[in-house]
């Protein structure tokens, strides 16, 4: 049924011209539709079998050369051929033709330099999500390496030791360039005696979640959803479609990065045992948490440690995502094999941290996260940030370097419509979270974030201190479709 606001909106238009009209009515008619319909898939479910696939870790990659202050690294960009879903060739873009792309390993206060070419067809850019980057450096959505050209990468590893992701970041193709296979871990650590403690080396699995969609003859189909975001049927981890990982009867720590272009995830153990929450996006919290579910929304990384010391060997725990029915709602599994001497433990105090405090804030700024309808064959829906489009030349937010401010995320809506989850993200800056609709932060919130989801009708305070560099950085919504078609602002560090 339609509601007064869009009827009276649709009178505005009563001096158009009759094919005008009726196409605007039409649009919207199919707009309201969209909006209020279940994304459908009408690619091909492969035939496969869920947890008969070993989980792909990816490789760490080693520096090309290293000196005293330094590590130096080369990855090329390009298109190859990936056997995602067993017997079948799919087309990728990826860092090195790899799907993920290698982990990069870097140490905290040791630099590293990443030379990437682009031996695509198309040009592409990389970012280093949650790095405390200059910004030559950052990935802005204009800087692109041109296809055939290199360019350098400089991070001085100063922030926080945490999980960190590098990605392709292009306006307004980053979200088919990431679909395709541009993202890859990127851990940073450090010599802190309390993540020795933790399980590491082969008991430290990085996971990265990701939906895609596949044609009959095994392409990814990218498909946008009007600018709705590129939810799919196919679950994939590290690029292993539903896999199985088997595990000793012990603790495990697992970085889980949501790295799904539109898809939020509900976590849990089918076996109904919590997970202890030890991290998320800005590295350790102060201290662990045990949970039975856990939100992680694209973007965001969560780091737990699951502890298989009381499954009995042959059973089975599959990691279910609770947001979802059918294909989406089974993750992975871990098939408990052996069992084995496990000296790690999960300290009480995990790390340091100290809240910024409000006084200290020079200043409030506000964020609406909103929709409009986009008038094309089809139609699709705009994303806009208090109103406005994405434009690299515009300034839209200007703090002062070192300078602490609160911004207020507001989930906005056009007619009561087009209201979507919105993941905000911003560079340079990472953030706590002071309240989430009035109240504290969800449980997994605490710590250093730097991407946090903003739900229909939600409003979200953070406090962050602009430290590092001065230069042009960004604010963004991390559903990519929504950052491709324009939820971005440009931030000043001045
Ligand atoms: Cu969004």
């Amino acid at each position: 049924m339609m509601n007064s606001k869009l009827r009276s909106d649709l009178r505005g238009i009563g001096s158009m011209s009759t094919d005008r009209r009726q196409f605007l009515i039409q649009g919207t008619a199919a707009l309201l539709h969209q909006a209020t319909q279940t994304i459908t898939h009408p690619h091909i479910q492969p035939e496969l079998d869920e947890f008969c696939v070993p989980l792909h870790i990816p490789p760490i990659l080693d520096p090309v050369r290293s000196d005293a202050t330094t590590d130096y690294y080369e990855i090329v960009q390009r298109e190859t051929w990936a056997e995602i879903i067993p017997g079948v060739r799919t087309r990728v873009r990826g860092y090195n033709g790899s799907v993920p792309g290698p982990t990069i390993k870097a140490r905290r206060g040791r630099a590293t330099v990443v030379i990437h070419t682009n031996n695509l067809s198309v040009p592409s850019v990389v970012h280093l999500h949650g790095g405390v980057t200059r910004p030559e450096f950052d990935g802005f959505p204009t800087d692109i390496i041109a296809p055939g050209k290199t360019r350098r990468y400089e991070y001085e590893n100063t922030g926080r030791a945490a999980t960190l992701w590098y990605h392709d970041h292009h306006h307004l193709h980053a979200g088919r360039n990431l679909y395709l296979g541009l993202a890859g871990f990127y851990l940073l650590e450090d010599s802190d005696e309390i993540n020795g403690r933790l399980p590491r080396d082969k008991y430290d699995i990085p996971l990265m979640l990701q939906d895609r969609a596949f044609t009959p003859d095994g392409e990814l189909m990218y498909d946008h959803h009007g600018h709705r975001g590129a939810e799919s049927c196919v679950m994939l981890v590290n690029g292993t479609p539903w896999p199985v990982l088997d595990v000793a009867r012990r603790k495990y720590r697992f970085r889980i990065l949501n790295g799904s272009n539109a898809t939020t995830f509900r976590l849990a153990l089918s076996t109904g045992q919590t997970m202890v929450q030890i991290g998320t996006d800005g590295g350790l919290l102060p201290r662990p948490i045990s949970l039975r579910t856990i939100d992680i929304t694209m973007a965001e990384r969560v780091e737990v440690v699951i502890d298989f010391s009381h499954c009995p060997i042959g059973s089975r725990v599959v990691l279910e995502n609770r947001r979802a029915r059918g294909p989406l709602s089974r993750v992975m599994c871990f098939d408990v094999v052996r069992s084995e001497r496990d000296d790690s433990s999960v300290p009480e105090v995990l790390s340091d941290f100290e809240p910024l405090q409000i006084w200290h804030a020079t200043r409030m700024r506000t964020f609406v996260f909103g929709g409009e309808p986009r008038w094309g064959i089809p139609p699709a829906v705009q994303w806009v940030i208090n109103g406005k489009r994405f434009d690299p030349s515009r300034v839209d937010a200007d703090p002062k370097l070192g300078d602490v401010e609160v911004w207020r995320f507001v989930n906005g809506s056009f007619l009561g419509i087009f209201t979507m989850l919105h993941p905000v993200h911003t560079h340079l800056a990472p953030f706590q979270i002071l309240r989430r609709n009035g109240r504290a932060p969800l449980t997994h919130e605490g710590g250093w974030k730097d991407t946090v989801a903003i739900d229909r009708g939600e409003k979200v305070d953070v406090i962050m201190q602009w430290s590092g560099y001065r230069g042009r950085y960004l604010l963004h919504c991390h559903n990519l479709e929504h950052e491709d078609h324009s939820m971005m602002a440009r931030v000043e560090v001045t």
